[in-house]
């Protein structure tokens, strides 16, 4: 369909798998020859986006503001894999609408709360529910479903390389790889 340079943005809960697969995926399209980068909070909420907290304000700027550098990847013609709960439908959305039709594609990580939970492999789901962490996404803070993501990988049901499998196939499908 056109496009060589989009947004792969990564949707789900904390633990979902959304880092995982992205890293998967982006070893791929390496191993293809193609160029990728992947942005998460370990490279952007240290750096760039280190003064914000996890309020609701705070979030939705995280979410501006890695949209806006998603977007500047774009234009220097690269794929850009982005891995945050962005639990915001409204905030997707803006993201969604700075690059042309087509140059956004919303992968949702499905993963239930439960599972998730189980995952924990940082211990912030035992926190949040001891009060240790507030606003946590899916125990006292939304996280709001996709409504129509390009794809919805299940990391309950599919292993990561699966899901890495499933997303690249589709891509393909659809011409953008
Ligand atoms: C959710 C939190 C919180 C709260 C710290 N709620 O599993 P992780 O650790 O590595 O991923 C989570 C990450 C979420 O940051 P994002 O930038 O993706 O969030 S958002 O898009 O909503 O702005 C988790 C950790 O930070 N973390 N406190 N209260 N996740």
């Amino acid at each position: 369909n056109g496009h060589s340079s989009f947004i792969l943005w990564f949707t789900g809960l904390s633990a979902s798998g959304k880092s995982s697969v992205a890293n998967a995926f982006a070893h791929r399209l390496f191993e293809d020859g193609k160029q990728a980068f992947v942005l998460d909070g370990d490279n952007v909420r240290h750096g760039l986006n280190s003064d914000l907290g996890f309020d609701e304000v705070s979030r939705k700027e995280n979410i501006r503001r890695i949209g806006e550098v998603a977007k500047l990847f774009v234009e220097g013609g690269q794929i850009v894999l982005t891995a945050f709960i962005s639990p915001y439908r409204e905030d997707r959305q803006v993201v969604r609408s700075l690059v042309a039709e087509g140059e956004f594609i919303e992968v949702f990580v499905q993963c239930s709360v439960e599972a998730c939970e189980k995952r924990d492999p940082k211990g912030l789901y035992k926190k949040a529910r001891n009060n240790e962490i507030p606003n946590f996404t899916g125990i006292s803070a939304p996280y709001e479903e996709p409504v129509n993501p390009e794809i919805t990988l299940n990391t309950e049901k599919y292993s990561i390389e699966e899901c890495a499998e499933q997303l690249q196939y589709f891509l393909s499908e659809k011409g953008y790889i």
